[in-house]
């Protein structure tokens, strides 16, 4: 297996080329304050993401076998164009299976505007083979973002391009780093329905005033407002998730028991990461022909472990 080259910078938006163990591209950005991000272009899925000081953000199991070519356990994996188990397709869609490009004409699709930022476009369009599985015609586009401030921005597209409508579930499948699963508290989700997928996805209204973790915990709460805080004691920090477009939030810990069970999850893993993304699983989103949806989730991270309150408002 080659190893990485050297990254070689294109100055004009902060990105390097480099190359993973498998051969398959990374793209790294970087801000002029130290903060970094890593994007495979296997899956579009965003490995890493660290604050300007180099500690890594973002949650990576200790089993992940970076020669096996597949989403790893960890960093932000899409999902789409389901969420969960959908009859024989993969679990949470095959577009996290797939090697992305980079986007040669994203301004066309008028993301927003990047300037002063490191930032890179890929695309996922269907082979022939998907389109025997999922036979709709679509552009899937990703901006990965790293503000000046060090925040992270991650902007998803998704055109209809062919003549038949189609619906479709998204979402970021966040794995944040963290302490101890027991220093974190979140906040936000309070008052918010949700399907338990611990039970049968029986749907519940969200009681406490901060959810905490003493158990599994796997909800996805649905039209939640769109800023959520998650807050570390330990860290004396607070992720701080903004989304639009994005109206349901997934929450999950596997606990003890269930990362005992998955091949690439290190036994203890569960204490140092919760998974807290945007999504839209719900309502599936419907596109026409040539109709487009856009959904775009920025994390910041706050030196502040106190309430969200003046960190969401
Ligand atoms: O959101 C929770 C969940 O559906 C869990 O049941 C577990 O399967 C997890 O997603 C896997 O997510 P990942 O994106 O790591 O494959």
């Amino acid at each position: 297996m080659g190893h990485p080259a050297a990254a070689v910078w294109d100055s004009e938006v902060a990105t390097a080329l480099v190359k993973d163990c498998n051969g398959i591209d990374q793209i790294k950005l970087r801000n002029p304050h130290g903060a970094s991000a890593k994007v495979s272009l296997y899956g579009g899925q965003v490995i890493s993401w660290k604050n300007n000081q180099g500690e890594e953000l973002l949650f990576t199991s200790s089993k992940v076998n970076v020669k096996d070519p597949k989403a790893i356990r960890g960093g932000i994996p899409i999902c789409f164009p389901q969420f969960g188990n959908c009859g024989s397709h993969e679990q949470h869609g095959f577009a996290r299976n797939k090697i992305w490009a980079v986007d040669e004409d994203p301004l066309s699709h008028s993301f927003k505007d990047s300037n002063r930022k490191s930032y890179v476009d890929l695309l996922l369009k269907p082979s022939e083979e998907d389109l025997k599985f999922w036979p709709h015609g679509f552009e899937l586009r990703l901006r990965v973002c790293l503000g000046l401030d060090g925040n992270l921005t991650l902007i998803s597209r998704v055109t209809n391009t062919k003549e038949k409508p189609f619906s479709f579930s998204f979402a970021f499948h966040t794995y944040l780093s963290v302490s101890d699963i027991s220093e974190v508290r979140i906040e936000g989700l309070e008052t918010v329905d949700y399907f338990d997928n611990l039970s049968e996805r029986e749907r519940f209204t969200e009681q406490g005033d901060a959810i905490t973790f003493e158990a599994e915990f796997e909800r996805v709460y649905l039209r939640s407002p769109n800023c959520v805080a998650v807050i570390d004691h330990e860290k004396r920090r607070t992720f701080v998730i903004k989304k639009d477009g994005l109206p349901d939030v997934v929450v999950w810990n596997p606990w003890e028991k269930k990362s005992k069970v998955m091949a690439d999850m290190g036994y203890d893993d569960y204490r140092k990461m919760v998974c807290v993304g945007g999504a839209v699983i719900e309502k599936p989103i419907s596109l026409k022909p040539g109709e487009k949806w856009a959904g775009r989730l920025e994390i910041n991270l706050a030196n502040s472990s106190f309430c969200s309150e003046p960190l969401c408002f």
